[in-house]
């Protein structure tokens, strides 16, 4: 079972060149760490990656929150991640049909697919979703992987029986392109019959909700510690935004430092008290 393998040996292993990138990064960092930089102000939003760069393994951005937007921004956040080894995750989250989707991805004022190695989509348009991106993405000469929504970390989320079970099924047809999942645990194996081949299957799992102070938020979100994520629930990166960045406004730096260290720690005491069970 891949949760139990380290993220050395799977990255040697995986067949998808963003999911072994990430993989590699991970290990060589020593870090299962991604910060969402939910700002809206872009001198924000690079005060905050500068900050935390050292210690994350990705970068996850919602890019149409940036007030003052303009291309150069993601020329920056490319230079950052080649300078500080970091993956870019545009969480983006495409739910329509392909044609539509594959427009969203490539065009645009974002381009999102000519800079972020890892995007995701909601399996709820049925597969003509991965078809859409897959036609953009599998094409492109980078590093380029998808991750589908199995499950959401809100309360009263729909995602759940066969809902999650039936996007394992999907992601299962599309290995190639679909790394994994942001979900609350490990997939592998969910919805298999016996004619499929889930000896080598590989599913990268990022959770949003991660929290070590605060249980929830006035909106429905839910946080775990990256122990109950990583160590019990086997999922491989934990997705911290407040619980490191704060409100996103009045930003401390040393404080968004201390944070991030904080939050890579227990996210790798967490992984390493998995893998040598
Ligand atoms: P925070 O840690 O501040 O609650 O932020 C979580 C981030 O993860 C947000 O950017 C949100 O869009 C994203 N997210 C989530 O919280 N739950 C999900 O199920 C899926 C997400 O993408």
């Amino acid at each position: 079972a891949p949760h139990l393998q380290s993220y050395k040996d799977r990255a040697e292993k995986h067949t998808n060149p963003a999911a072994r990138a990430l993989l590699r990064c991970m290990d060589a960092k020593k870090s299962n760490l991604a910060v969402s930089v939910d700002v809206t102000r872009t001198k924000d939003f690079f005060d905050i990656i500068e900050t935390v760069a050292p210690y994350v393994c990705l970068i996850k951005t919602h890019v149409d929150i940036l007030e003052d937007w303009e291309p150069s921004v993601t020329a920056k956040l490319q230079e950052l991640s080649r300078m500080h080894d970091f993956l870019i995750f545009e969480d983006r989250k495409f739910a329509d049909i392909g044609n539509t989707v594959a427009l969203q991805y490539s065009s645009g004022i974002h381009k999102i697919s000519d800079w972020a190695h890892i995007v995701n989509a909601h399996p709820v348009p049925g597969p003509s979703v991965i078809t859409g991106l897959a036609s953009v993405g599998m094409k492109s000469k980078e590093e380029r992987g998808v991750l589908l929504l199995a499950e959401m970390s809100t309360k009263g989320a729909l995602t759940t029986g066969s809902y999650t079970t039936d996007a394992v099924r999907m992601a299962r047809q599309h290995r190639e392109f679909i790394i994994g999942f942001i979900a609350q645990r490990r997939m592998e194996g969910i919805g298999a019959s016996a004619t499929d081949n889930i000896a080598d299957e590989d599913f990268l799992i990022l959770a949003p909700g991660v929290g070590l102070d605060a249980k929830g938020d006035a909106m429905g979100q839910q946080y775990r510690t990256p122990a109950e994520v990583v160590t019990e629930c086997g999922c491989d990166v934990i997705i911290v935004g407040r619980g490191i960045i704060g409100t996103g406004r009045n930003i401390d730096a040393e404080e968004v430092k201390r944070q991030a260290q904080r939050y890579q720690s227990a996210g790798w005491e967490a992984y390493e008290n998995r893998v040598t069970k």
